[in-house]
């Protein structure tokens, strides 16, 4: 029997997976991570709190990762991962029933934090191994697909929102001062006054350093901005700048690789073009690129995880650049964008170029964690055996029309 899955069902931590797993997450809203910084509140308010919501929000995803099918469960890379939960949560538990009146139990749950989310470093990299291993031994069907797509962006998701929650407790508490002097105005890893054009010529600039190493060139930079909310002013946004960096750098790493390599030797290529608006709701950018786009059959691939997982295909030599795809660079990128509430989008013209438009919500007041929770409708979509489709599927046209005659 595998060890891991004797241990969940027998063992005390297993238990507690249960007993934790029976609670729903508490989605933070923008206004309540500002709240833990300020004046008033304390490391204590902190860790009271993730004591509690740290085991709910590892043991809520620990159920789905136990649904997996067997031949992936039971891959080292993802049995590794699920030690390394088992061990997290055991640790945060020990604090289960120690005193918030003492000040050294404060000071080590710190530490436990630190330690904690640098044990989790490489999830994402180790679960896409087993992805690998799990592909390579079994094939994929489309059920298991589906499966293991609906599960990778729960478990990567939740993995986003724990990390948040660890971040802002070690930013706020762990060093001696709670400014960090490069972002004096930042909340932890939030910036209340997010300048989201800085943002955008900051991630081009380093994806242009990029394509210029693997192409010797790059594609121009052209931004308009839309403040309808202030005119003139610059756009800012209450949100995590390095969330927003991230998403912005991978979508121009995509727009710069097909750029060159669809204007192949040409000495120009056609500039990147960026719209920022601001409304009442939304704040919405659009990269768009003439790099030829994609098929519209194509793009769902784009964020599907074992696609990019492929043991990498013999490319090409000349396509076999570094600069873009074959990652979880989108998929990952668009579950930053609906961690609060905002969405990423790909919409292509084939031949042409293809806009890629990122929205995130205008009103701190409407940036809620968007959290999985493990219940009867998410165990639902793993059991259920997926029924045929109530589509036809499109047949080939008849070589001899002679067929329908009768008719
Ligand atoms: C492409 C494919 C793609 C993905 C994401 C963002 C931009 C682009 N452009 O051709």
């Amino acid at each position: 029997m595998r060890l891991i899955s004797f241990l969940m069902k027998t063992s005390f931590l297993g238990k507690q997976v249960n007993v934790y797993s029976r609670f729903s997450p508490s989605p933070l809203s923008m206004k309540q991570f500002l709240d833990f910084g300020s004046e008033n509140a304390c490391e204590r308010t902190s860790f009271v709190f993730l004591r509690q919501e740290l085991p709910v929000r590892l043991a809520n995803i620990m159920k789905e990762i136990n649904l997996l099918p067997d031949n992936l469960l039971k891959t080292p890379s993802v049995q590794l991962v699920q030690s390394w939960y088992l061990q997290s949560l055991k640790e945060i538990l020990d604090f289960k029933d120690q005193s918030a009146e003492n000040e050294k139990v404060i000071h080590d749950f710190t530490d436990a934090v630190i330690k904690i989310r640098n044990r989790h470093n490489d999830v994402i990299p180790t679960m896409a191994q087993g992805v690998v291993e799990y592909k390579e031994c079994y094939g994929t069907d489309q059920v298991s697909s589906q499966n293991v797509q609906y599960f990778l962006n729960r478990f990567y998701m939740s993995r986003i929102s724990i990390r948040m929650l660890l971040n802002q407790h070690t930013l706020l508490f762990g060093g001696k001062v709670k400014v960090n002097p490069a972002h004096p105005k930042q909340i932890g890893s939030i910036d209340p006054s997010c300048n989201v054009v800085k943002v955008i010529k900051d991630a081009y600039e380093n994806a242009s350093r990029l394509c210029d190493l693997y192409y010797m060139n790059s594609p121009e930079l052209k931004i308009e901005e839309f403040n309808a909310k202030e005119r003139e002013k610059p756009t800012t946004v209450v949100y995590v700048p390095s969330h927003l960096y991230h998403m912005v750098f991978e979508l121009f790493k995509n727009a710069m690789r097909a750029t060159m390599e669809f204007s192949g030797d040409a000495l120009t290529h056609p500039a990147i073009k960026v719209s920022v608006a601001l409304g009442n709701e939304d704040l919405t950018v659009k990269i768009s690129d003439r790099g030829g786009g994609v098929p519209l059959r194509k793009i769902d691939r784009l964020f599907t995880y074992t696609y990019s997982t492929a043991p990498r295909p013999c490319m090409e030599t000349s396509r076999a650049t570094p600069l873009a795809g074959f990652g979880y660079g989108l998929p990952i990128s668009r579950l930053y964008a609906r961690y609060f509430q905002g969405d990423l989008q790909l919409y292509s013209m084939e031949g042409y170029g293809t806009d890629a438009i990122m929205y995130i919500k205008a009103l701190s007041t409407e940036s809620i964690e968007r959290l999985p929770v493990y219940n009867k409708s998410a165990w639902r979509h793993y059991k259920t055996s997926h029924e045929a489709d109530d589509w036809c599927v499109p047949s080939k046209e008849p070589k001899d029309m002679t067929t329908f005659r009768s008719f």
